[in-house]
């Protein structure tokens, strides 16, 4: 069984595996251990990662980058109203109203689901690490922003198993480089004493997230974390291309602004000018060749100039350290170190506005780019049964509180209760109690729209079937377990009606003291450790009572139905074939060219002797007609075709080529003869 995390960055991806060493951030076929989230489609082909990024200048409106914030939204949302504006190739409207992008793959125009799209993209990640284990792989834990709600969540599920991957767990950012710092930590506190707290910071190209966890030897708690999901590395990227616009108009009359190849690769050059200035604080150059109108354009900047121009933004990188204190009731003096990670905090500025407000040095220990995914891979081998590891729990939050409204059609039974609130422990479950005589509906939404950056509050709404008053006109007590499951994703997760037993002479009151807690109508809730503890709890009362589970409907909001993702599943399968296929075609296409070079460059050598200058003349012209060939009529071919002519070729050559191949061994069969007299 395979061992994976996967950093689904905005920019950038990592894969870490787990081996019998230990963890291994892992190498692409670029020898690259990042691989950008970049894909591109072409009109025989996709490609995915390093070749894809390559396009993105070139490949302008067929080139898909900056995703990431897409999913589990409406077309409509106000975040892919501004997505789409800054992006360069087309979003559209899908049937279910939820974003897709519409390019031109295979000579057609095609709309892809934004789950297509990262399905796209991890079923390219499947593939590298299994290059790298040399076995199939599906099992793996996949990264997503703390902040991310549950259509976002169940979004990213879904592109995992469009890549036919068996997602275990999605794991906030922050608290897989907490695994991965704390894990190995020989040091911490025991559990008995005062816990090691540390605040984890990571601010990549698309969003900045903080958290403070506390460690105590074997376990790890998340207290709080907080974020700016609009504050990254490409605000600064943002900040530096709008200054060289306005430059460049006022220098050159060019509106940069109108070409988007320009624009394209203006963002290039400044996200390089942007990482340059982090080593150096000196005059940077800024060059492009042939920009726009045939124009080479030029200019400078430094580091001073830098900060002047992004000190809006790097106000915005106290905020979040501040509440996450608060959330944490947590003092500068509890804290023992401020760990940062993600490409965006190599910015100076950015490591001084977080040391000035810690007033403490800040620590860069851990991999600021792979440590999303060692964790990740590290709660995957906590996860699999096949794997042994150090024990270690982990506890996270409910980023946002959740509530619960209910209603019955008949009864004027209203009413609401927060389930979870900000921070609760995750993944929890709890089992409410309600008085019912009929099916009721259940609606769960954020308690506090406004918290939430994501425009709808809904999260679900679950109808409780198949609830009767009982034998004696009494309201069914019915137990309905929620819970907020390990990716972060809430349901309701299961409803039974607990029925009295008509036994002679038992007909005392439930006699159960768990239960009287939490009488009241979903008001207290009872935490519930596991399902076998519940069970076990059922087998107690055995023959008092009789507890049958209830059917739920579900309807979760932006939810996507599994006949959609199946037909997804099915098309990333046929995309996958056409890949190889062309890929085939272009191999055998590629053996034609390189047999002829390789001949022609052995008959004027190595071949010399042992072919007549006659039939080498002939040879020659051959190669040369299929040398010409290939770059006209055989320039597009099926693989039979390329196939067949490398057969004729080695007609023609591979008599000269046995010739050679008997001279050369001869001498060596002696050889060996000799040494064995
Ligand atoms: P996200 O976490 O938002 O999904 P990501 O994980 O893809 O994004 P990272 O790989 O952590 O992002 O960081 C990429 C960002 O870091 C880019 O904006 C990049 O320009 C920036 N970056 C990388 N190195 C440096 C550097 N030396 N100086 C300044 N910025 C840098
Ligand atoms: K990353
Ligand atoms: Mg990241």
């Amino acid at each position: 069984m395979s061992v994976v995390g996967i950093d689904l960055g905005f920019l950038n991806c990592y894969i870490a595996v787990a081996r019998s060493g230990g963890i291994e951030t892992i190498a692409n076929e670029y020898s690259d251990r990042c691989t950008p989230a970049c894909i591109s489609l072409g009109s025989k082909t996709r490609t995915i990662g390093n070749a894809a990024k390559s396009q993105i200048v070139t490949n302008v409106r067929n080139t898909l980058h900056g995703f990431k914030k897409l999913h589990g939204r409406s077309f409509d949302d106000p975040i892919v109203q501004t997505e789409r504006f800054k992006l360069p190739y087309e979003l559209q409207k899908m049937p279910n109203g939820s974003t897709g992008v519409k390019v031109r793959y295979l000579e057609e125009d095609r709309p892809f689901a934004i789950e297509q799209v990262t399905g796209m993209l991890l079923a390219k990640l499947k593939e590298t690490s299994e290059n790298a284990l040399k076995k199939p792989v599906a099992d793996c834990v996949i990264s997503i922003p703390s902040f991310f709600t549950d259509a976002e969540r169940r979004s990213v599920m879904a592109a995992a198993q469009v890549a036919g991957l068996n997602c275990l767990r999605l794991m906030n950012e922050t608290t897989a480089v907490a695994l991965a710092y704390g894990i190995y930590k020989q040091d911490l506190p025991p559990l008995e004493e005062k816990p090691r707290n540390v605040v984890f910071i990571d601010m990549g190209h698309s969003a900045y997230q903080v958290s403070v966890c506390a460690f105590n030897k074997g376990k790890l708690k998340v207290l709080a974390t907080t974020f700016d999901p609009y504050l990254g590395g490409r605000n600064f990227d943002d900040a530096l291309v709008d200054y060289f616009c306005d430059e460049f108009k006022a220098k050159y009359k060019l509106n940069v602004k109108d070409n988007s190849r320009a624009l394209l690769r203006l963002y290039q050059e400044c996200e390089k000018l942007k990482k340059l200035m982090s080593a150096n604080a000196s005059d940077l150059p800024l060059n492009i060749e042939c920009f726009m109108n045939d124009l080479d354009v030029s200019s400078k900047m430094n580091r001073g100039q830098f900060e002047q121009l992004c000190v809006s933004l790097l106000a915005r990188v106290e905020p979040p350290l501040k509440t996450v204190m608060e959330q944490a009731n947590l003092s500068r003096d509890d804290i023992n170190s401020i760990e940062i990670v993600g490409g965006a905090t190599r910015i100076p500025a950015v490591k001084e506005q977080i040391a000035k407000f810690f007033l403490k040095d800040i620590s860069t220990t851990l991999n600021a780019d792979e440590a999303v995914a060692r964790g990740c891979a590290l709660q995957c081998a906590i996860l699999s049964p096949a794997f042994k590891v150090r024990e270690f729990s982990i506890t996270d939050v409910v980023p946002y509180s959740v509530t619960l409204r209910w209603k019955s059609s008949f009864e004027d039974g209203t009413g609401e209760c927060e389930v979870f609130c900000k921070n609760h422990p995750a993944p929890f479950s709890k089992v409410i109690t309600f008085h019912k005589k009929e099916p009721f509906e259940l609606e769960a939404y954020y308690t506090h729209p406004h918290e939430v950056p994501y425009p709808d509050p809904r999260i679900g709404n679950f109808t409780i079937q198949n609830v009767f008053p009982q034998s004696d006109g009494d309201s069914s007590k019915v137990k309905v377990k929620v819970r907020v499951n390990i990716h972060g994703i809430f349901s309701v997760a299961s409803a039974s009606v607990i029925e009295k037993q008509s036994l002679e002479g038992d007909h005392s009151d439930l006699p159960m003291e768990t239960e009287s807690s939490f009488k009241n109508e979903g008001k207290d809730e009872m935490p519930v450790p596991s399902d076998k503890q519940e069970r076990a709890n059922q087998n107690v009362k055995k023959g008092k009572v009789k507890s049958i589970d209830l059917p739920i409907q579900s309807s979760l909001y932006r939810q996507l139905g599994q006949d959609l993702i199946n037909s997804y599943i099915e098309n990333e399968g046929k995309m996958i074939m056409q890949d190889k296929l062309e890929k085939e075609r272009n191999d055998a296409k590629n053996a034609v060219e390189e047999y002829v070079y390789d001949f022609r460059d052995k008959l004027c050598s190595v071949y010399e002797k042992f072919v007549t200058a006659e039939d080498s003349s002939k040879l020659s012209s051959v190669l040369e007609d299929t040398e010409n060939w290939l770059y006209e009529d055989g320039e597009d071919q099926p693989k039979q075709i390329y196939v067949d002519k490398l057969q004729e070729l080695k007609k023609f050559g591979q008599p000269i080529q046995i010739r050679y191949i008997e001279h050369e061994e001869r001498p060596k069969a002696l050889n060996d003869l000799g040494k064995k007299i």
